[in-house]
């Protein structure tokens, strides 16, 4: 398959400043009338070149004129036409079948509804244009559908005029007068109900809102339209960045490939980050609805009205709007909790990717299907990129430099060149070397080594970096690093002063002077950089840094640090100090100073995952069995810590306060160590959570609870739950996942049974997700040694990719990181990924996943 390169890169030879498109609605047969005004962009007689995808073109004009079927060619999709002026009108009419499309790209159907997806390249599954993101056009739409099956007609921008038609059809227009690219064209057609408010933007220009969704599901979109306004008025404080239309709508869609899709003025979103109530949302649901409606409405700045030049930019828009909705969070709730959280993601999901075959920097270099890159390092590193500029320049400056970006760039495609460039010229800095970030794929790796010298009272702190090789990349050179630092004098339990250490060199160190006695090193706060951390520090340090550290990262860093180093000893096979472990939670869960959020995730233990990635080959029986013991001992040694905290953290009624949602998180917790302390009653109490529960959050932490095990209140609960929510498929999807991520030793067995569950289908990409996505992401039951997770894996796989290829294509990665398992596994990993590739007929999307997984 054909490889597209960065370098490559051309300015289009055809500009669309302005599209009409008419739409004759219908499932099984929509007819597409597209008007394209093209004008030639620079001197050259190359032809236009419309992208298509599945379409034939029943007729062309141009300029009013049918074109013969010589004057046009149509080749691998690809529509040619040669034009002869410097500006033409190009008219094109195709048929398409929104019902057949289980891609979920271009124009489909979703549960009685029709609406589209576009980006990146499924507007050319629409109607012929240059699907290209430098390409920007004045929409105008009209809509025709039956009345009875849509009522409501919605697309981008304004709405201009609607009217009824002969034969029970209506008719609807809409102007969106910003130049856009064709990935943020989007129409949504049916029968739904509006949560409508408003909101009157700094300079006082009211927008109306709307949360479209069934009427049925309308009392669960309070949260999404608060979240709404929090995010409008946050932009305005922080970013000075106002709405622009008269409109803003949101419609929830059940079917969907990713989370949501930020259309111009019209949001398109999973129902799942949407819909949201006490009874089937946990708090965790509640975050991502938040957290999600803030990232697509702050696209319409990082995204929309500056969008990408080309595919490879894609971290310009993403990095930077993960960026600001991480940063919207944190102001919402609990600044400390929510960069655990990141880092948490980060290290899951990015770390592994950094750290396998499929690593890429945040700006590619080329790609073979551009659906594969829409990934945590695109996303989530890109964020740090943008978070360390943030730290370099400080509030004032980074504020200055996005001022710059936007003003400069507005209406324009730009490049991470310019984003950065912007920084400096904006935020007065130079940033040559940090431009490395954008290019250099792999997490890089940081020895700190302090040492004391009481001759001359001083410390010195070594620092010591290296990138990995990645995939292409096989030589790396050093590194910015900013590394926010503090030494903590023992005595005191105090540190003299945070610094920013820039890391530059391969080798760098710096000296303190003014420490008769060796001070305790905290590093990386705030993780302040995305790399992996050595140091010289022992268990003491650590404990002590976890009951004293300032910084609530590296105050959990350090207790995260005491964990890893005491399960992977235990791991190797080497004396192991576990008191330190339990001391530190019981120092932890009893400071009254601490927030409950904080200390539940302080206390948690790290994944099985995350052991796994300090390991030089991962053995994933021996993580779960060190894992587990340490989790059944620190149940134990504190089980009336466990019983009190969880008594305590109940609570009278439901609320959504961060100090209720913290309450529940520890509560949770508890019930996880009561459980694995091995007291009698402790499938008694978590059944009980279970029945009483008011709300999801600990209604299904108990669920899990009880997954865990092998209880008769085990198959009870499940039963209850799946009866209570079998016709709420967001709920049911909880179902399905509780059971494929449990650690319990025949989950390879339920997962096979579940795939086979009259509720399971592979045609709801959610569906997949909680089933097989959750199932890859259980270390221990995935890699169960017989090799039958990985043979269930590769089925799904198989299976998906005739239906829905970029879905399938997001469950290779788990099986693409054989190189990291013993022989056994790794031959077993490698069979199934051969195995895929030989299917006749795979997709583009899987073909590259797999291919780069294997070479
Ligand atoms: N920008 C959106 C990306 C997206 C997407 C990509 C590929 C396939 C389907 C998709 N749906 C949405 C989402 C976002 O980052 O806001
Ligand atoms: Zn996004």
């Amino acid at each position: 398959p054909h490889i597209v390169r960065r370098q490559d890169y051309r300015p289009p030879d055809w500009l669309v400043p302005d599209i009409a498109l008419d739409f004759a609605l219908d499932a099984a047969a929509t007819r597409v009338h597209a008007t394209l005004s093209v004008t030639r962009n620079g001197d050259h007689d190359r032809p236009l070149r419309l992208d298509g995808d599945g379409l034939l073109p029943l007729e062309i004009r141009v300029d009013g004129a049918v074109l013969a079927a010589d004057q046009w060619s149509l080749d691998g999709g690809t529509l040619t036409i040669a034009l002869s002026n410097s500006a033409h009108m190009v008219e094109t009419f195709v048929e398409i079948a929104p019902q057949g499309n289980s891609k979920l790209m271009g124009l489909y159907a979703s549960g009685g509804l029709l609406c589209t997806q576009c980006e990146a390249e499924g507007f050319r599954r629409i109607t012929f244009f240059p699907d290209r993101p430098d390409v920007l056009s004045r929409y105008s739409v009209r809509m025709t559908a039956d009345k009875a099956l849509y009522p409501v007609l919605l697309a981008n921008g304004d709405p201009v005029e609607q009217g009824d038609l002969p034969d029970g059809r209506h008719w609807a227009r809409w102007n969106d007068p910003f130049p856009k690219p064709c990935y943020l064209f989007a129409l949504v057609a049916g029968d739904l109900a509006c949560n409508a408010d408003r909101f009157v933007t700094m300079s006082g220009r009211e927008v109306q809102l709307g949360i479209w969704v069934r009427e049925a599901d309308l009392p669960r979109t309070a949260h999404a339209m608060q979240a709404l306004k929090n995010s409008m008025a946050w932009d305005e404080r922080v970013y000075g960045r106002e709405y622009d239309l008269d409109v803003f709508n949101i419609v929830a869609v059940a079917d969907f490939n990713f989370g949501a899709m930020e259309n111009k003025g019209l949001n398109i979103f999973n129902s799942r980050y949407i819909l949201a109530d006490p009874e089937t949302a946990t708090d965790i649901d509640y975050d991502g609805v938040e957290g999600v409606v803030a990232h697509e409405y702050f696209h319409n700045w990082s995204g929309n009205r500056v969008t990408c030049r080309d595919w490879f930019q894609l971290s310009l828009k993403e990095g930077f709007t993960v960026f600001r909705d991480q940063n919207f969070s944190a102001d919402m709730g609990s600044h400390a909790v929510k960069r655990i959280e990141d880092v948490r993601i980060l290290r899951a999901a990015q770390f592994q990717e950094d750290s396998g075959p499929l690593a890429h920097p945040v700006r590619p270099e080329s790609y073979m299907e551009i659906s594969n890159f829409y990934t945590a390092t695109i996303y989530n590193k890109g964020a740090e990129l943008i978070r360390m500029m943030a730290l370099m320049l400080g509030p004032e400056r980074f504020r200055a430099g996005t001022d710059l970006y936007f003003d400069r760039h507005d209406g324009e495609a730009a490049t991470c060149e310019d984003f950065v460039r912007a920084m400096e010229d904006g935020g007065e800095i130079d940033l040559a070397q940090f431009r490395l970030w954008y290019e250099q794929a792999g997490t890089p790796h940081v020895r700190a080594l302090l040492s004391h010298d009481p001759a001359t009272q001083s410390v010195t702190l070594l620092l010591e970096q290296s990138v990995p090789p990645t995939p292409g990349q096989p030589e790396k050179r050093p590194m910015a690093i900013p590394l926010r630092t503090a030494l903590f004098d023992p005595e005191t339990g105090q540190h003299r002063g945070d610094e920013l250490l820039m890391l530059t060199e391969a080798r760098q160190s710096v000296t303190f002077a003014g420490w008769p006695t060796a001070p305790i090193l905290s590093i990386n706060r705030g993780f302040s950089a995305p790399v992996i951390v050595e140091t010289n520090r022992s268990q003491a340090d650590l404990a002590f840094l976890s009951a004293h550290d300032d910084d609530p990262f590296a105050r959990y860093e350090a207790m995260q640090q005491l964990m890893v180093n005491v399960l992977v000893g235990r791991i190797g096979g080497q004396p192991v100090d576990e008191d330190a472990v339990v001391a530190a939670i019981r120092d932890t869960v009893t400071n009254p100073l601490l927030d409950p959020a904080f200390i539940a995730e302080a206390i948690r233990l790290p994944s099985e995952a995350y052991l796994g990635d300090q390991m030089a080959v991962v053995d994933p029986d021996a993580i779960h069995a060190a894992r587990d013991a340490l989790q059944r001992r620190i149940g134990a040694e504190l089980e009336p810590l466990w019983r009190d905290m969880h008594g305590k953290t109940k609570a009278n009624a439901f609320a959504l306060s961060p100090a209720a949602k913290g309450a529940r998180k520890l509560r949770n917790t508890a019930l996880l160590y009561l459980a694995a302390s091995g007291a009698a009653d402790g499938a008694t109490v978590a059944f009980g959570q279970f029945s009483e529960a008011d709300n999801m959050t600990e209604r299904q932490a108990a669920l899990a609870t009880l997954a865990n095990g092998a209880s008769a209140e085990r198959e009870a609960a499940l039963d209850i739950f799946y009866n209570r929510y079998r016709d709420d498929a967001l709920t049911l999807d909880k179902w399905f996942q509780t059971q494929a991520f449990a650690f319990h030793p025949d989950t390879v067995d339920l997962v096979e049974e579940l795939g086979r569950h009259k509720d399971f289908t592979l045609a709801n990409p959610n569906r997949v997700r909680a089933l097989y996505g959750a199932f890859a992401g259980n270390q221990w039951a995935f890699h169960h040694k017989s090799g039958k997770g990985y043979r269930l894996v590769a089925d799904c796989i198989v299976a998906l990719d005739k239906l829905n290829p970029q879905t399938a294509a997001r469950l290779v990665p788990p099986l693409g990181r054989w190189r990291r398992f013993d022989e056994a596994r790794a031959a077993m990993m490698r069979a199934e990924l051969q195995r895929i590739l030989l299917e006749p007929g795979l997709s583009k999307d899987v073909t590259e996943q797999v291919s780069k997984s294997l070479e």
